[in-house]
């Protein structure tokens, strides 16, 4: 097999790279470390347009992996990253057409990114590497390298849901797309649903080409051995005085409303409201960094959580007791798998979700001997792998609420017994499995 080159809107930086805080670098990890590889992609960094003419790429070698990266215009991130990318393809994929803002000039720059990509990785190509490019940011990025003529075998992997045709195509110039998808040799998605979903548009479409389901995991081993090793680290001892016996309700996502914590807080109240023998005997700690804190939509959700938090804290909380603990920056990795093994429950109740990782970390950093229970939306990737969580609808308050007393109060040999079915499949399928399935698909296109 020749070089891995593998293609995302964002190359980590080199502090990501040394301690990656999970999503792709992560998942990479694994199949970057054999043999030569090249990552290309947006350096995160914003140049003005009189720069942009002589642009190039960047290029930094780390033992065996290059990182390639080129710099935006402000036009182009804000066309194709923010608008185009956050503000239309990813509401829509997540079964939001109502949030979607289109406009055709966004569509243009994010069309005019994707061969900007093209035309920079180019030069960098040898006649013998496999390309695989990542994500919603860059769906006709395989076109457009074919349009520069570029030969060698193309993979494309979606991260996220892939709705319906008869919703996708709410978005002006879906069949394009749709037809773009064809350059690539081997479409990846998450679940079987996503599958089904893009293959049937392709089909609406006439298009000869199909997706399949690969299944993203987390590195479970790691993970693991991270959280146990943490259990006596300063930050989840001091998490841990400060419960003082009771038990704590984690809920660990990024502030994006396809995660549904809105819901969860209301599904929390509800709970509060129901059973009021919890009441200052629970801690609900969730921690939501802010994300794309630029898009209106986000600022506008970020206003909802603040005010909500605010309410329910105000109503239930007591001199000596709050209700939710609610913080909007990232806690560092390691903290959070000390954090989930301390966490007798986890909600993770997404609208919708490609996979959701963080239902895999919480499972993998659990004590054997005394796990706690997922709660988890039928509506993340995951929940299919895991029907031994508690599953639940996330827009049903109620359901949230039973859910909640449910776990709280479910026996040691029953948690036990969930945790032992849950336990092989997020072993089984891992970060490293993921990318070495997807390779080997490549690989058998390359020859032929
Ligand atoms: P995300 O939407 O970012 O990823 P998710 O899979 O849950 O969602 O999380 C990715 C990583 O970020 C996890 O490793 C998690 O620990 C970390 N993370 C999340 N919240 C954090 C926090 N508050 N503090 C620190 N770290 C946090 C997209 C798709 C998902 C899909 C992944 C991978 O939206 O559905 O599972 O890609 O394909």
């Amino acid at each position: 097999m020749g070089r891995l080159v593998v293609v995302s809107n964002r190359v980590p930086s080199s502090s990501d790279r040394q301690q990656p805080a999970g999503g792709l670098a992560v998942a990479l990890q694994d199949a970057l470390s054999h043999g030569e590889a090249l990552w290309f992609g947006w350096s995160g960094q914003q140049i003005a347009q009189a720069e942009a003419s002589n642009r190039k790429p960047s290029e930094e070698t780390v033992d065996n992996v290059t990182y390639a990266t080129i710099d935006l215009t402000h036009a182009e991130f804000d066309g194709f990253y923010q608008k185009y990318s956050n503000g239309i393809l990813w509401p829509l994929c997540h079964y939001r057409a109502g949030l979607m803002d289109y406009s055709r000039k966004d569509r243009e720059v994010y069309l005019t990114v994707n061969h900007l990509f093209a035309q920079q990785l180019r030069p960098l190509l040898r006649p013998d590497d496999i390309i695989w490019v990542h994500d919603y940011h860059l769906f006709p990025l395989g076109q457009a390298l074919r349009d520069v003529g570029i030969t060698n075998p193309i993979g494309f992997f979606l991260h996220i849901p892939f709705p319906p045709w008869s919703l996708m195509k709410a978005l002006p110039g879906a069949e394009r797309l749709m037809h773009s998808l064809e350059s690539y040799d081997v479409i990846g998605l998450q679940t079987e649903d996503d599958a089904r979903n893009m293959n049937d548009g392709l089909e609406q479409c006439g298009v000869q080409t199909r997706g399949q389901v690969f299944p993203i995991g987390i590195d479970p081993a790691s993970f693991a051995a991270q959280a146990k090793a943490c259990e006596d680290d300063f930050d989840v001892q001091r998490l841990q005085q400060s419960l003082r016996g009771r038990p704590l309700v984690i809920g660990v996502d990024r502030l994006d409303y396809s995660k549904g914590i809105p819901e969860r807080f209301h599904g929390y109240e509800a709970f509060l409201k129901r059973f009021p023998e919890h009441k200052g005997k629970v801690m609900y700690l969730q921690i939501a960094p802010v994300s794309r804190g630029t898009v209106e939509e986000y600022r506008r959700l970020k206003q909802d959580l603040d005010e909500t938090a605010g309410r329910i804290n105000g109503m239930y909380g007591d001199f000596d007791w709050t209700p939710i603990r609610y913080i909007t920056h990232p806690v560092p990795r390691h903290l959070l798998a000390g954090f989930y093994r301390l966490a007798d429950v986890a909600l993770v109740t997404p609208l919708r979700d490609g996979m959701n990782l963080v239902a895999k970390e919480y499972v993998a950093a659990q004590d054997e001997e005394d796990p706690g229970v997922l709660i988890l939306s039928h509506f993340a990737g995951a929940a299919p792998e895991m029907e031994d969580a508690l599953l639940v609808n996330p827009h049903d308050a109620d359901e949230i609420a039973d859910a909640l007393h449910k776990a709280l109060t479910m026996t040691q040999s029953e948690r036990q017994e969930r945790w032992e079915r849950l336990k092989p499949d997020v072993w089984r399928v891992t970060a490293g499995s993921w990318a070495r399935d997807f390779i080997e698909q490549l690989v058998r296109v390359e020859r032929g």
